[in-house]
């Protein structure tokens, strides 16, 4: 299918092989999924780094921050009949829910947007405690005034939900702890106040009743959300048919709140839509994409950790033009620009 995706030339922009992993005994699985942000006439990158253990044959290893906060390696063998291993992303053993791949967020600037490096003044943010035992994923940053909101996905044996940290020079950080708890991911702040009010989109999960959906919450301190609204649902039969989660912060265009948004269907198929919100009541929709706006047809894209994905969590506007930087297929960091006004007009 084609789409209205710029991808970069220069794709993947980052492989995991491009950084070096956190210690000994582990290796870099992928790098996905940054946040992005403008800091110092720079772009940086907040990219979410998974790393696991080189397999051994018969054996499963897969890694887990103990209560010490120091990655602790586990060993099942394969045939073990309490072992359920079919998903490249998640396991069961003995009743009990793990992750193949421990993640941390690592900080990378760039003059040009498209070859990024590290610098050692600003270090990696790593699980802490017991609710980030599994790591810190998907980190959006959301800059209100001089301060960077992040709202990231904390990752252990109590569920997935929504972690809160705020900085001002990215080298000392406040932690708000968790903000919205299991099941829950893909938060979004606004960077700006709507009726006095903060608003973000959050994606909660029900397994029995309801589904995976896209809703809305308000605040006064970007820490406590209330007034939760569900936004945007799954679509039957459509790209987005199995679950929905928002992308970077909206933007603000004249006609209304732009969000870019992933969707994925039965298969895990991963695409991105937008939808468009009310600039003075974002709980009313008043347009989405029919079709995909971007879908997996690159090799990048197609092949990798967990193919067939395209998923975005940050961006850059300039004028008519969004750049998304996106994880492609669980494994890699690439870019594409977009026409803002051609993302407009396919709103119905
Ligand atoms: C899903 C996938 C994984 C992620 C876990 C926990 O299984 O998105 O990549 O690690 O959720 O967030």
């Amino acid at each position: 299918m084609k789409d209205i995706a710029q991808r970069f030339p220069e794709n993947p922009l980052l492989l995991p092989k491009d950084l070096p992993p956190s210690r000994d005994g582990l290796q870099i699985i992928s790098l996905l999924n940054p946040g992005v942000f403008r800091f110092h006439d720079k772009t940086w990158l907040i990219v979410r780094v998974a790393e696991g253990v080189a397999q051994k044959e018969g054996v499963l290893f897969f890694p887990a921050l103990n209560s010490t906060g120091n990655t602790e390696i586990i060993e099942v063998p394969l045939n073990d009949p309490d072992l359920i291993a079919t998903d490249a992303r998640v396991i069961n053993y003995n009743g009990l829910d793990y992750l193949t791949t421990v993640s941390h967020l690592r900080l990378l600037s760039s003059s040009d947007g498209i070859h990024f490096s590290d610098d050692p003044d600003y270090p990696a943010l790593f699980g802490k405690g017991y609710l980030e035992r599994f790591g810190i994923e998907d980190c959006r940053v959301t800059q209100i005034d001089n301060t960077y909101h992040l709202t990231y996905t904390a990752v252990s044996d109590s569920g997935v939900g929504v972690s809160l940290l705020t900085t001002t020079d990215w080298q000392h950080f406040e932690s708000f702890g968790m903000i919205l708890p299991p099941h829950n991911k893909d938060c979004a702040i606004f960077e700006k106040k709507v009726n006095d009010k903060y608003y973000c989109l959050h994606r909660p999960s029900s397994k029995e009743i309801g589904g995976n959906y896209i809703w809305l919450a308000e605040s006064s301190d970007t820490r406590q959300w209330g007034n939760h609204q569900c936004l945007i649902k799954t679509r039957p039969g459509m790209w987005d048919s199995t679950r929905v989660g928002a992308g970077a912060a909206p933007i603000r265009t004249e006609r209304g709140w732009l969000e870019i948004y992933h969707g994925a269907n039965a298969e895990d198929q991963y695409c991105l839509g937008a939808f468009l919100m009310d600039l003075n009541d974002p709980s009313k929709i008043i347009g989405r994409t029919k079709n995909p706006i971007m879908v997996p047809t690159e090799a990048y894209e197609l092949s990798g950790f967990f193919g067939y994905v395209v998923f975005t969590n940050g961006h850059i506007v300039n004028g008519d033009q969004l750049t998304i930087y996106y994880g492609a297929a669980d494994e890699f960091v690439c870019g594409a620009h977009f026409s803002l006004q051609e993302i407009l007009n396919l709103l119905s």
